[in-house]
């Protein structure tokens, strides 16, 4: 049954070492100030909000880089690049790793209280992370990831070296024979299974990663596709192949840059021709509808790229977001569904 009045665990992750754009560890920090978490409260939902996963070397890097925009203004740079072993060209593996190990603990944890874990981003490396921790609770856990990429490129076919571009690999069963296993990530249990994953909002896949969605069969509608059938109609083609029995708990990685450019541009990696935020509203209520959402990540949103306005405007996209992932009604609450006083 569908209710408002769910039991939701907040967790902020500013992790950054995916990509190479310092300001997405600012990301949680943004989110929370369009007051997301009240307005989950407004909507009747019961919210526990865990702060940020104590992420050692991102907290402290993220402080000081909040003391620097305090004192130069708005500033992002892209950050040092380091190759792994000087062989795979895979970048902050150690740290990343490190990151999601936590990240993984945290999410299962907040799951085991018996909540729908949110988790608040941050790069999207991070989805390796709760994903891991989600289908340790789940292991029957499908995943719909919302993205303008596939993020399914593998430490051997990554042109970027940055690890937001293969956080699928890292989860997919099917794939691990085609992976090179990095030992800092030996702990990730690789449960999804390839038909247990579906994409929405694709528009820019690299040619390796579209071999490896094509070899094992993986659901993946693309912008053509919505522009074609509709946001409704694909929604509900990936929902019926992630479960034909409609009962699937559901883990969504809520990539902001699958919306389009021209309203989301505070994001490291945008591209033109995305989903409305209507359209991203109706897809996300539709989940909602389905009862079987256990999971979120809403990821990417950097908000010291674009000015000012372009932050506030892509951390309110988030929080409409959230909003209809959890039943929020764009008609007007019912009055039974408001929270007594
Ligand atoms: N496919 C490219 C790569 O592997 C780009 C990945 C991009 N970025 C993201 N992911 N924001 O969703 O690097
Ligand atoms: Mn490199
Ligand atoms: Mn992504
Ligand atoms: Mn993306």
């Amino acid at each position: 049954t569908i209710t408002n009045n769910l039991r939701i665990g907040v967790q902020g992750v500013e992790l950054y070492r995916g990509q190479n754009k310092r300001g997405v560890e600012l990301g949680p920090k943004a989110i929370r100030e369009t007051g997301i978490v009240s307005a989950l409260r407004n909507v009747g939902h019961e919210v526990v909000d865990y702060g940020n996963a104590p992420i050692m070397e991102m907290q402290e890097e993220a402080q000081v880089k909040e003391r620097l925009v305090a004192s130069v203004g708005r500033t992002s740079q892209t950050v040092h690049e380091s190759d792994y072993n000087g062989y795979l060209n895979v970048h902050y593996v150690k740290q990343v790793a490190e990151a999601n190990r936590m990240i993984s603990d945290w999410t299962s944890k907040v799951m085991r209280d018996g909540r729908i874990c949110l988790t608040l981003g941050g790069d999207h490396a991070l989805g390796i992370g709760t994903i891991n921790g989600a289908s340790q609770v789940h292991p029957d856990l499908g995943v719909l990831w919302i993205d303008a990429h596939s993020d399914i490129n593998t430490p051997l076919t990554t042109g970027s070296g940055k690890i937001h571009g293969m956080s699928v690999a890292f989860f997919v069963q099917e794939l691990q024979p085609y992976m090179t296993q990095l030992p800092e990530f030996s702990w990730v249990q690789p449960r999804i299974k390839a038909s247990n994953l579906a994409f929405i909002g694709l528009r820019d896949v690299d040619p390796a990663e579209r071999a490896i969605l094509e070899m094992l069969g993986i659901t993946a509608f693309s912008m053509r596709d919505v522009d074609r059938h509709g946001i409704q109609k694909v929604t509900e083609m990936a929902l019926n192949k992630l479960s034909q029995d409609k009962k699937r708990p559901m883990h969504v990685s809520y990539d902001i840059d699958s919306l389009c450019e021209s309203i989301v541009k505070s994001t490291g990696t945008p591209v033109p021709g995305g989903l409305t935020l209507r359209e991203g509203i109706t897809l996300l209520e539709m989940i909602h509808e389905t009862g079987n959402l256990v999971s979120m990540d809403m990821v990417e949103v950097n908000p010291l790229l674009g000015s000012d306005l372009d932050a506030a405007n892509t951390a309110q996209a988030a929080k409409h977001l959230i909003l209809g992932a959890f039943g929020h009604s764009r008609g007007g609450m019912a009055l039974n569904s408001i929270p007594k006083p």
